[in-house]
């Protein structure tokens, strides 16, 4: 059993594209809590977070970072503080900002470093200087991961190495994002790379090293990670994402692991779906993530 906060995060000021505010209560009425409850788990909702005043973000060709900015500093002061495995229902991507910084300050108050695995199609690797289309969605791994040029947004009180990220699903990266990330030991599991070796490949690697550093494990699950085929309901749509047997595997095999200590769902636009059978997905894909199985295979204790 497992003791979940749910989060509902709101921010839709990642990118131009509104309907991301909606999503937090999509995935209410999608049923993710009585799901995660039907599991066993104790699940507490703690309603929508709230940002503070914009901050001062300088860059003219930014899209309201300033709103960005603000609900970073605020899911920083949240997340950091809360004493179970958090579920930030986005929203988009931006608030990643604040999550993943909340979820490294937290394991590093705990004595832990914090592994990031990256579900996504993108790499969300540029900071306020590199972005071109000035939406902060595509920024929060180089946050997180304490890259320069983020003036106006508040100081990292912890960083994620780079050597703890692993990327999957990736299918749409800027060619910045590509020559700056090459240069780092972040594991950059690409369709390429999933097409020859399979979905999964780098997991057991990835999830061994987790376990001998003691490390926390965030999941930060962008739906465009799936194929639009399958989940339709979202603004950066990219053919070739994961099927549902990719998106299942990736999930089961986090429950048997038993490492995942906090998770982001973001980037649905519930504008776009169709009758919310992506909220759907998205939550059985979190059950699974929680437990649901086919067969009972046993879930490692954290070591
Ligand atoms: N790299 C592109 C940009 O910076 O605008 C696209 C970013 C999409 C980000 C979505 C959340 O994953
Ligand atoms: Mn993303
Ligand atoms: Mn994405
Ligand atoms: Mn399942």
């Amino acid at each position: 059993m497992t003791r979940v906060t749910l989060v509902g995060v709101p921010l839709d000021c990642g990118k131009r594209r509104p309907g991301c505010l909606m999503g937090p209560d999509s995935f209410r009425v999608a049923g993710l809590a009585e799901a995660l409850t039907a599991l066993g788990h104790e699940v507490r909702d703690i309603g929508n977070l709230a940002p503070g005043p914009a901050r001062e973000v300088p860059g003219a060709h930014l899209y309201r970072a300033g709103e960005v900015a603000a609900w970073t500093e605020t899911l920083i002061a949240t997340g950091r503080a809360l004493p179970d495995m958090p579920i930030f229902m986005g929203g988009d991507h931006a608030l990643s900002c604040g999550s993943v910084a909340a979820m490294a300050a937290r394991a590093s108050d705990r004595g832990r470093p914090l592994f990031l695995l990256w579900l996504d199609a993108h790499s969300d690797y540029h900071t306020l200087a590199t972005t071109e289309s000035g939406n902060l969605h595509g920024c929060p791994v180089a946050y997180a991961t304490g890259q320069p040029d983020f003036d106006g947004f508040p100081d990292l009180p912890a960083r994620v190495a780079h050597e703890n990220i692993c990327m999957i699903g990736l299918r749409s990266v800027d060619p910045s994002e590509r020559d700056r990330l090459a240069g780092t030991e972040a594991v950059l599991h690409d369709m390429r790379a999933i097409d020859e070796h399979g979905i999964a490949a780098p997991l057991p690697a990835f999830l061994d090293r987790v376990r001998a550093a003691g490390g926390d494990l965030h999941v930060s699950f962008d739906i465009d990670f799936l194929d639009p085929s399958i989940a339709p309901a979202v603004v950066t749509t990219v053919p070739g994402g994961a099927t549902f047997r990719e998106a299942h595997l990736v999930m089961e095999m986090l429950c048997e692991a038993g490492l995942v200590t906090s998770l982001d769902l973001v980037e649905l636009n519930p504008a776009l779906d169709e009758r919310g059978r992506s909220a759907r997905l998205m939550v059985n894909l979190t059950e699974s993530l929680m437990g649901r199985k086919i067969f009972d295979r046993p879930t490692r204790a954290r070591g």
